[in-house]
């Protein structure tokens, strides 16, 4: 039997366009905890589900300001494992026929030197006002270090309505420009490869089906089988960052190969 990162690296090698989608599983081991995953310490009694939503900001702007803040330090002390810089180093291979479109709102691909990025779900590094939309840049939040369960947001300086995390809450509409990159990308993929992701929020959960409606192949690198499991064409169960690396470096030696 072929190994999965073999498998992998052949339909790879026979592509010539690749959608990587990610989701928070890709950064589970930069130490960023997954979004199902038990809360722990100042969030362990609250559902991460019931957070990301408008009416849980609107009903607690303090706790769900507080829990992003928490988040925002969280990211900006992380550091992209090597199944980023794989990424990176992969899409060198394809040049501009590589996108990856991630669910996260980390930014660890750009910091790990990723280029042609789409975030469908926002980031964490930006903020803007509930009402008039006004960009509220993170720097301006003062204490970022001082770490509380509960922190008030600021307000608008031009309409005084409460700021808000820059990112996609349940219930509303993806950035249309990051949808169409995304779903651009998707349709002129040959292989969609989808890492770290439970792939049960949608729209991103449709993407490989995009991907597969015209002839393309779905991978799936996840340790815990997903959804998607049953319909993709190869399933490796690996964490990213062990599974990446090798799957670069299978690429890597079958062009010596060559
Ligand atoms: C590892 C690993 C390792 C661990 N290596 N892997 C169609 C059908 C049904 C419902 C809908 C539908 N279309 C739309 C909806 C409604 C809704 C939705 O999808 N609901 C479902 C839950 C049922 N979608 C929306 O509301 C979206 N908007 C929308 O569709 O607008 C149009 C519209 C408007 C009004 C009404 C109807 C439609 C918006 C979705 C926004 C999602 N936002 C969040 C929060 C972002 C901000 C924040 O971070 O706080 O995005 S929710 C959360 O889930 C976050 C994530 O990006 C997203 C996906 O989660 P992800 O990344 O998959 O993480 P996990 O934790 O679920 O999974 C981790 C995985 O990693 C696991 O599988 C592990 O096994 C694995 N793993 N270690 C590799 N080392
Ligand atoms: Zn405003």
């Amino acid at each position: 039997m072929t190994a999965p990162h073999e498998a992998t690296a052949d339909l790879l090698e026979q592509a010539r366009r690749v959608v990587v989608l990610t989701g928070a599983g890709m950064s589970a081991e930069s130490g960023v905890p997954t979004f199902r995953e038990a809360q722990t310490g100042l969030w362990a009694r609250f559902n991460p589900e019931e957070l990301a939503t408008e009416r849980a900001f609107r009903e607690n702007p303090a706790r769900v300001f507080g829990w992003y803040l928490q988040r925002l330090h969280a990211v900006r002390a992380a550091e992209p494992h090597a199944g980023y810089r794989a990424l990176a180093h992969l899409a060198q291979r394809f040049r501009d026929g590589f996108c990856i479109v991630t669910q996260n709102v980390d930014g660890l691909h750009a910091r790990a030197g990723s280029r042609n990025v789409v975030e469908l779900h926002g980031s964490l590094e930006a903020f803007r006002c509930i009402e008039c939309q006004l960009p509220f840049p993170a720097d301006q939040i003062g204490g970022l270090d001082d770490v509380q369960a509960e922190r008030p947001p600021p307000t608008c300086r031009e309409c005084g309505n409460l700021i808000r995390p820059g990112v996609v809450w349940f219930g509303e509409s993806l950035p249309s420009d990051a949808i169409g990159r995304a779903w651009r990308a998707a349709e002129e993929a040959d292989v969609a490869l989808v890492v770290g992701t439970s792939s049960l929020v949608y729209p991103a959960a449709n993407l490989p089906a995009v991907v597969r409606g015209r002839g393309g192949r779905v991978i799936e690198i996840n340790p815990d089988e997903t959804p998607l499991s049953p319909s993709v064409d190869l399933y490796w169960s690996a964490p990213a960052g062990e599974a990446l690396p090798l799957l670069a470096e299978a690429l890597a030696g079958s062009q010596e190969r060559r």
